[in-house]
């Protein structure tokens, strides 16, 4: 064994090589097998070698979301379970990661190489294993893009950078499965760092698709901007920025998008989801423009919401490649793609006539974003001609909303794009990501969902990894009261970690409100009945800051069920001095279980037609 062997083993290494990516926080759960690993890690912070913290969770969702929320601002996360038990529940998580391209290592300790060849040569099985040899293997393969099971310590320090180059490479998770007796074992130390290496675009087919976008968007009138998730998660913010100001086009973004540029954009139109945009969105997008080209967008259903038809009339630049009406163009990369197409379109003529239309457009109204809390409501208002009248008083998913939006308003510090706002949103599915779509966020990535995936209870987990990654601001999650109980343990890491999160339980009455509109929607319009299956067991979500907190890490917890009620708990939240700014703060907001957000409106009207 050569000298620098003798210092380095595979949790030294592999601390090592996190700590040098940057990575702060590495989240989960312990098990036997993953105890050398916590013995290293804690020996070499004690040595001052290592920053790389470790945050216990109280379950592997969580920590697989705190993972993904802490990579999708500093670019990538790690999350450490054991095997099959810890690894199975982690599962989830990293599907999302994968499928919304969010970098992140699952770390997997497994049980020992000698009970591995014991199982192997004559079928003694210990704990946590199934006869199904490779089983967490096989399931990893399907959610990463690089999966290895370390055996030889010798061979780790090639396995662990292949597997972090590839994570940052194809900015997907990776999967590394170390078995309990390897931890300790004798590798090389590293040498250099770990390289992003993304593949190069092809420059012919860069070139031919630039030249067929060029034409297209030559051939159109009113072109218009579509910025999608790749903008966000490959940090094309500069670049996007730069083709809209050089063309002087307006641009939408989808949610998975959305603030990857800041919403006080001049030039930006609003979220595009199809039928369940704001109308002048849709409007501008749909019908005045005439094309539309997506950046990064992904046609996913909630990114279209109900539109389904790209045609002639798009171009579409996303997954490495770009379509051009029928035309497809593989092997080209979207930042090179939008690097290229500013050169040629600020060069030539293509948008100006377009431009000079749609200004004459907004002159003459009706195409103008509202900004005000009236107007706010009034568009929302005119998406929901169905359903059963509102309640004459108390809080709607749109007054919440649109009430909100005021507050970060008010909030705001500075103008324009160079805007700051002291707080960040977080999203959870359902009817929260269809009713905070509209918030006007000033700041680039203030807005945080899991918008492909759409895994309930993500907002929750992922907050912890969020704030971690970004404690300078403050963070107002948004999370349905079905898919809260799908996580609600992950309180105790805020708490834990003193974080400041307010996290608003929105509780339509025990209801799992979008399930009942996507198969019964006419229940909203008093045509039918809620299914037995959408009722939740009510829950007093309040008194969990009781179960959570304690003297040393204080958490509060209040209702709130009305306007006057939500004031009071805005004011309480924008006063630094209140004691419940000390700890995460749980909202408890009561609704109407007949209530939907109006974006959502366009199901009943569709499918309800008054009887
Ligand atoms: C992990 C997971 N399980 C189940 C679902 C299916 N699902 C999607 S939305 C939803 C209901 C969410 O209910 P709630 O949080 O109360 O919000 P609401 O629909 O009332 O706005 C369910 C069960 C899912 N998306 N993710």
């Amino acid at each position: 064994m050569s000298e620098r062997e003798g210092t380095w083993n595979v949790a030294r290494y592999l601390i090592h090589r996190l700590d040098q990516l940057g990575i702060g926080c590495l989240f989960g759960v312990p098990g036997n097998h993953l105890g050398p690993f916590l013995e290293v890690l804690a020996a070499e912070r004690d040595a001052g070698r290592a920053r790389l913290a470790w945050v216990g969770t109280p379950t592997e969702m969580g920590a697989g979301y705190a993972a993904d929320g802490y990579a999708r601002i500093h670019g990538i996360g790690a999350a450490a379970v054991t095997y099959s038990v810890g690894a199975f529940s982690l599962l989830n998580s990293v599907g999302g990661a994968y499928v919304e391209e969010v970098p992140l290592v699952a770390i997997n300790a497994t049980p020992t190489f000698e009970q591995w060849l014991n199982f192997r040569e004559v079928g003694l099985m210990t704990s946590h294993m199934s006869p199904r040899f490779e089983s967490n293997l096989e399931v990893y393969r399907q959610v990463t893009v690089d999966a290895q099971v370390i055996t030889n310590s010798r061979l780790a320090p090639r396995q662990i950078d292949g597997a972090l180059a590839a994570c940052l490479a194809e900015r997907r998770p990776v999967y590394l499965e170390v078995m309990e007796d390897t931890w300790k074992g004798p590798c090389a130390g590293p040498e250099g760092t770990i390289a992003p290496l993304p593949r190069a675009s092809s420059p012919k087919l860069l070139a031919a698709a630039v030249e067929a976008a060029v034409e297209k968007i030559g051939a159109s009138r009113r072109p218009i901007f579509w910025a999608g998730e790749e903008t966000d998660r490959q940090r094309l913010a500069d670049g996007l920025q730069a083709l809209i100001e050089a063309t002087a086009l307006p641009f939408c973004t989808t949610i998975g998008a959305k603030s990857v540029l800041s919403e006080n954009h001049p030039q930006f139109h609003g979220v595009y989801n199809g039928k369940a945009s704001l109308p002048e969105v849709r409007r501008m997008f749909k019908e005045v423009a005439d094309l539309r080209i997506g950046l990064g967008a992904w046609s996913t259903s909630k990114n279209l919401g109900g539109d389904v038809a790209l045609g002639e009339d798009w171009i579409m630049a996303a997954h490495e490649g770009v379509s051009v009406g029928a035309k497809f163009f593989p092997k080209v990369q979207l930042g090179d793609f939008l690097r290229a197409l500013r050169e040629r379109l600020a060069a030539g003529q293509a948008h100006r006539a377009a431009r000079s239309d749609y200004y004459q457009l907004g002159a003459s109204g009706g195409l103008a974003l509202p900004r005000s809390r009236q107007a706010f409501l009034a568009s929302l208002a005119s998406l929901r001609d169905a359903g059963p009248e509102r309640p004459a008083t108390g809080l709607t998913y749109d007054s919440f909303f649109a009430r909100i939006d005021a507050f970060l308003e008010a909030a705001t510090q500075g103008g324009g794009v160079e805007a700051t706002n002291p707080y960040f949103v977080v999203s959870d599915a359902a009817f929260a990501l269809l009713g905070s779509q509209n918030l006007r966020m000033v700041e680039r990535q203030s807005y945080f969902a899991q918008n492909s995936w759409l895994a309930i209870g993500y907002s929750v987990g992922a907050v912890t990894g969020l704030k971690s990654a970004r404690p300078t601001r403050r963070a107002l999650v948004f999370v349905g009261d079905g898919s809260f109980q799908e996580i609600c343990q992950e309180l105790s890491t805020h708490t834990r970690l003193r974080h400041d999160s307010v996290i608003f339980v929105l509780n339509n009455q025990d209801f799992y409100g979008i399930e009942q509109m996507l198969v019964h929607p006419c229940y909203y319009a008093g045509q039918e009945a809620e299914a037995y299956y959408n009722l939740l067991h009510p829950w007093s979500y309040a008194r969990l800051a009781e179960v959570f907190g304690s003297a040393a890490t204080p958490m509060t917890g209040i209702v709130v069920a009305d306007e006057d009620g939500l004031e009071q708990a805005l004011r309480m939240i924008g006063d630094p001095a209140q004691p419940a700014n000390r700890g995460p703060l749980l909202v408890h907001v009561r609704l109407q279980r007949q209530d939907y957000p109006a974006a959502i409106g366009y199901a009943v009207r569709d499918n309800c037609p008054p009887s």
